[in-house]
């Protein structure tokens, strides 16, 4: 090993390599976060993420453009903040936003969410939903809701959180245990396994700081072709309702982490740059 990382060609493969990595190297280092202050309140946050709403061939009615804007309400703590709005005055499949992440092994998804009101008429748990947050494959034939994932979501017809998985062998629905009170800061954290398809779940009281569940869940017939994924997604929707949710978002952290074998390099490369500079 030594030998290996003391020559001139394999230092320049570091370099290049490096430079590869760099882009999960930063989102490792610090992801993504975003507390929606740095917006126009009214506008959509676009200096960091597109429109889920725009790409939703399945809409039961086309969502406006911009589908959610960012608006201004109070934090858990009664104080003004800035916080994404995900309106109740249209019904469809999906109003939200989502972004490109690195491909890798594994994720964490943190937000805080606050539901106002739940969309009226809804059928079933997994079809109508104020929010999920999830980690997921992009798919333009398909609304947002549906893109391959693994997420965590709150439910219109029975008003709780649960962790989903879409897969190329279906779909798993996990219960959480915990119901979601109206009106109420809730923070949701999700760590996500790609390579397994497994989701530890952890949901907080956001006033109070209490934890109000930590629990894992791992996907049926998972597997790591399954785990593919290219986007952070955070929508609203409703297939089967008849009435549209409101809810707020804010304080989104978005960590990726490498796989295994890109953090050896990593470090290998760190090492050999070390030695030689
Ligand atoms: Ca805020």
């Amino acid at each position: 090993m030594r030998h290996l990382i003391s020559k001139q060609p394999h230092r320049a493969l570091c370099r290049a390599g490096l430079a590869a990595l760099s882009l999960s190297a930063i989102a490792a280092a610090g992801g993504i976060v975003d507390n929606f202050e740095s917006y126009a309140v009214g506008t959509f946050p676009a200096a960091n993420w597109q429109d889920t709403g725009q790409v939703s061939p399945t809409s039961l009615v086309p969502p406006p453009n911009p589908s959610c804007t960012v608006g201004t309400t109070l934090d858990a703590f009664g104080n003004p903040t800035q916080a994404l709005h995900l309106d109740p005055s249209w019904v469809g499949s999906a109003s939200g936003i989502y972004r490109a992440v690195p491909s890798d092994a594994a994720y964490s998804l943190r937000m805080d969410v606050r539901t106002d009101q739940f969309a009226a008429g809804a059928t079933g748990n997994a079809s109508d939903w104020p929010w999920m947050m999830g980690v997921s494959r992009f798919d333009a034939n398909s609304q947002a809701g549906g893109w391959n994932s693994l997420q965590m979501y709150g439910t219109d017809l029975s008003q709780d959180f649960r962790a989903y998985a879409i897969h190329s062998g279906g779909a798993d629905d996990f219960p959480l245990g915990v119901s979601m009170q109206p009106g109420v800061w809730y923070s949701v954290q999700i760590d996500v396994d790609a390579t397994t398809g497994t989701i530890r779940n952890r949901i907080w009281d956001t006033a109070s700081n209490a934890l109000l569940t930590d629990a894992t869940v791992t996907a049926s017939a998972w597997t790591a072709a399954d785990g593919v994924f290219d986007v952070v997604t955070i929508n609203q929707g409703e297939i089967s309702a008849t009435g549209s949710a409101e809810t707020w978002i804010d304080n989104v952290v978005v960590r990726v982490v490498p796989e295994p074998a890109s953090l050896a390099l990593l470090m290998l490369c760190g090492i050999a740059l070390r030695r030689r500079n």
